[in-house]
């Protein structure tokens, strides 16, 4: 079995999020999400709408999805690869050689992110429509 692992906060969840699950996905059988719980989110000085445990029930319901395990420093990556016997490590190319030192663990990838859509974008349209 080819196992994949992705990382992320995957707040209001949007199309862009479901691209790079899909695809990292079909990088391999058994795709694993470590999720940033809120803690680690105000460590990346981000603020979730939804709750850890919202954005897990969330992701667990998507079919590409087969587990979802908490992120919670920057420095879990090696030992999740080597403890769940990941084959592939996928996250996005705003990423682009953060990642690289995993290379001597698995297969490293960087996928190009969705155009037009982001959380961010999201709060910020939601803001000047007074939604
Ligand atoms: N993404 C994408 N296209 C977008 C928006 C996001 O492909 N338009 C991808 C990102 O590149 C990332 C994943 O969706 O691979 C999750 O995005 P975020 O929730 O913003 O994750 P991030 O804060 O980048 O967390 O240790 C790694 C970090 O936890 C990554």
């Amino acid at each position: 079995m080819k196992k994949v692992i992705t990382y992320g906060t995957f707040d209001l969840l949007h199309v862009g999020h479901i691209n790079i699950l899909k695809r990292a996905k079909e990088m391999g059988d058994y795709l694993i999400v470590a999720l940033s719980t809120d803690e680690f989110n105000a460590v990346k000085h981000k603020s979730a709408y939804h709750s850890y445990e919202d954005r897990k029930m969330i992701l667990e319901s998507i079919k590409y999805v087969d587990e979802v395990i908490p992120e919670t420093h920057w420095e879990q990556k090696k030992q999740d690869v080597i403890d769940h016997k990941v084959d592939v490590f996928v996250i996005g190319n705003d990423w682009e050689g953060e990642f690289d030192f995993l290379k001597e663990y698995c297969e490293v990838i960087y996928l190009p992110r969705t155009d037009g859509i982001s959380t961010t974008k999201i709060k910020s349209d939601l803001n000047k429509k007074n939604l």
